[in-house]
């Protein structure tokens, strides 16, 4: 009986963990949250997808960050927004974050409608295959991840080293044991303290005998003449300690930071290139059995060049249109390719739009992704809206990136 407890136990310890290594939960945000708040392209990693790193090697996450302007209500604007890295557990150290050069040691706030630069740089200490995310923590919202890569470390977690030089010159050798002795010996040194305390206490007659000096009014013998010194002398000299504890590591430590609680502002950089496209988005259907998403929207081209569709993008997946060479050219090697559906992005009419021209047409985003990334739960919630990214290319190779914004309709019966 008790051999069948534990090895129950064990397997459900075993499927909690096997759960964790294959996901760490990107998929079960709600549509909208990944649809509607950022989107996340030009991602570069300095490592290839499944690839190998060994301990104390460095890597570094970069490209561009959108944040939508039809934020959802659901959530606070993002005025309090921190950037930094999704993983399952402390497995990197995060050693810098930059939002357009900016340092984000701390939180920052952004406007919405805008595009940001960010680098997130970590450096492998726990071995094991992860998968890794850059990723806002967004107050109120929670984490928002962007699109994630296998990295494996490799090596042994007992040579992780992380060194600093402080703003005064002092060397750190390792970040991840310093200081840990004296931190050892405090909590011993009060913890002992408390423990005599709590001993002279008990060692005498408890609880009976206590509550019928309660009783009888016997002061004095519930607290002795004694008692009141031992708590004077304690008190005196933990007051004591205290100060000159104070005045140790003043003069050991004579110019310390505290740790910073205000935000930093980071400017956001025009770009000119974004909204020139007007995309209006008329009707929006799902498709569930077809796992198809069709868009009705009208392009108005202000570029003043011919364009062409190149890609449709939202919570991480990219539809592209592979009859268009430099929209596919967009896609590096070593991207997630479960984040670039197959059939990519077809259009109802393929020809260039041409300068101040406007054109209705349709758009078909068709994925198993729909299914498998969770998204079609957006047909479950109280507000099923989509949110997007299109980038349109002239012949130039420039690119041009435009929002688009609509309800979603879900259809069960193919017309
Ligand atoms: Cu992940």
């Amino acid at each position: 009986m008790t051999r069948l407890y534990i090895k129950v136990v064990m397997m459900l310890v075993l499927f909690s963990v096997a759960g964790l290594a294959l996901a760490h939960g990107e998929r079960n945000q709600e549509p909208f949250l990944r649809m509607k708040t950022l989107h996340w392209y030009d991602i570069k990693w300095s490592i290839e997808n499944d690839s190998t790193v060994q301990v104390n090697e460095e890597v570094t996450m970069s490209g561009k960050v959108h944040f939508f302007s039809r934020w959802p209500e659901q959530i606070n604007m993002p005025d309090t927004v921190f950037l930094a890295n999704a993983t399952p557990g402390p497995v990197f150290v995060r050693v810098g974050t930059w939002l357009n050069d900016v340092p984000m040691i701390q939180s920052t706030g952004v406007e919405v409608g805008r595009v940001y630069d960010f680098k997130v740089v970590l450096k492998a200490r726990i071995p094991g295959r992860h998968h890794v995310h850059p990723m806002f923590n967004v107050e109120s919202a929670g984490g928002l991840v962007g699109p994630g890569i296998w990295m494996n470390i490799a090596g042994d977690a007992n040579d992780f080293l992380y060194g600093v030089e402080t703003r005064t010159g002092i060397v750190i050798e390792d970040l991840e044991t310093y200081g840990v002795e004296n931190v050892v010996k405090w909590h011993a040194f009060w913890a002992i303290l408390a423990v005599l305390w709590l001993a002279w206490w008990v060692r005498r007659p408890l609880l009976i005998n206590r509550f019928l000096w309660v009783k009888d009014n016997n002061w004095s013998a519930l607290i002795t003449r004694t008692d009141m010194m031992v708590g004077g002398i304690l008190l005196v000299f933990i007051i004591t300690v205290l100060i000159v504890a104070n005045q140790i590591t003043e003069k050991t430590y004579p110019r310390t930071v505290p740790l910073q609680g205000g935000k930093v502002e980071v400017q956001y950089v025009p770009n000119p290139e974004e909204g020139l496209v007007e995309v209006k988005n008329h009707t929006s259907e799902y498709y569930l059995p077809g796992r198809t998403i069709t868009i009705d929207a009208t392009i108005t081209n202000n570029t003043g060049k011919v364009i062409q569709i190149g890609e449709f993008m939202s919570s991480n997946l990219r539809f592209v249109n592979k009859k268009l060479p430099i929209a596919m050219a967009g896609v590096d090697e070593g991207y997630p390719a479960e984040l670039v559906p197959n059939k990519g992005l077809i259009l109802s009419d393929d020809s260039p739009i041409q300068p101040g021209e406007s054109r209705r047409l349709r758009m078909e985003a068709t994925d198993v992704a729909w299914e498998t990334e969770r998204l079609s739960s957006l047909l479950n919630d109280p507000d099923s809206s989509y949110g997007a990214l299109i980038f349109f290319f002239d012949e130039e190779g420039n690119r041009y990136t435009s929002e688009i914004y609509g309800q979603i309709l879900p259809t069960f019966f193919d017309k």
